[in-house]
């Protein structure tokens, strides 16, 4: 049978909507009789696609959801709103003088399902209706426009665990799984799947524990909250957490150690953003790590939990310099 190879932004809740979106308008407008092969992609040092575009890409079409770019003949369809998308110069050159119109790609867009919704209902006449809320949780999620950060800790809406679940990392038969449901029913459906319900109770207690150990350790300066988590096993925190419990923070720096990388996750506070802010994509690229402006991340193997803690260390101070020069001063607005 015809295969279609879906790559898509792993353990990341817009990149499962996008990829179910996508799953089903090529199964209902391009190609019905089709087996869809997923592939979760992560951010890592390097090429995530390995030295051999074309080998990867090994499918008849192969599709790139919420993830770089790749100027492969055999990439067919690809959308994306990553600033990071493009590794190298020509790879963006190569994207402008497309003209296959299966490519898409704007930096602005909230999320990706979002962007991928209007552009295959603009330009491919798929009807996104049955999406909506789909589109609206990822654009909430993906840009971080919660109502307040409660919202976004406390988790009490099933979307909000589902993106929190996603976070923690899921086997690929489960990804594979929730994304058929998420693109055939409700996000409720999806919630209600047994392994997701089995998984979620454990995952929401720990996140509790997260909440109180980085209550213990969180170290505020000049407006950026640092906490060290590389000692533990709390790898997958809620990133909202610095500004719930410090609502004056302006960016996070956060280290973790997984059994499989070891991170630095930068962000800045959504709920106050900085004005200037900092990129916090091009902050981390020197470090190999990449994302948005306002949120952005290093991954590097497990065994570098030691470079992963010299680099937090410079972008802290990076930071705090940062917030030293702006318009607020160090010390934030003087008390009246
Ligand atoms: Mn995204």
């Amino acid at each position: 049978m015809h295969k279609l190879q879906l790559l898509y932004h792993g353990n990341c809740f817009d990149g499962l909507v996008s990829a179910a979106i996508f799953s089903r308008f090529y199964r209902e407008k391009v190609r019905p009789q089709t087996e869809v092969v997923y592939r979760a992609m992560a951010h890592r040092r390097g090429d995530p696609y390995g030295t051999d575009h074309d080998a990867t890409f090994f499918a008849e079409d192969n599709a790139v959801m919420d993830f770089r770019y790749s100027p492969s003949p055999r990439l067919t369809w690809w959308c994306d709103h990553h600033i990071s998308a493009f590794l190298r110069a020509e790879d963006r050159s190569h994207f402008e003088s497309d003209t296959s119109g299966r490519k898409c790609f704007d930096p602005s867009a909230p999320s990706c399902a979002g962007l991928l919704g209007r552009w295959l209902s603009n330009e491919h006449r798929f009807d996104t209706r049955r999406y909506s809320d789909h589109l609206y949780w990822a654009d909430v999620i993906d840009s971080a426009r919660f109502a307040s950060p409660a919202q976004a800790v406390e988790l009490k809406e099933p979307p909000l665990q589902l993106m929190a679940l996603l976070e923690s990392g899921l086997p690929e038969s489960l990804l594979a799984e929730l994304i058929e449901t998420i693109g055939a029913k409700t996000l409720h459906d999806a919630h209600s799947l047994a392994p997701v319900q089995r998984r979620l109770a454990p995952l929401l207690e720990r996140h509790h524990q997260t909440i109180e150990v980085m209550r213990e350790r969180v170290r505020l300066g000049r407006g950026v909250a640092f906490t060290d988590l590389g000692d533990t096993d709390l790898y997958a925190f809620n990133k909202f957490i610095p500004y719930y419990l410090h609502p004056e923070t302006r960016y996070a720096v956060t280290v973790t150690a997984s059994p499989t990388r070891a991170k630095v996750s930068v962000g800045s506070n959504p709920f106050d953003r900085p004005d200037p802010l900092v990129n916090l994509a091009e902050l981390c690229g020197p470090y190999g790590g990449g994302g948005h402006a306002v949120v952005a991340a290093v991954s590097l193997p497990p065994d570098e939990l030691d470079t992963a803690r010299r680099a937090a260390e410079e972008i802290v101070n990076h930071l705090r310099n940062a917030s030293c020069t702006s318009p607020m001063g160090p010390a934030g607005p003087a008390d009246v």
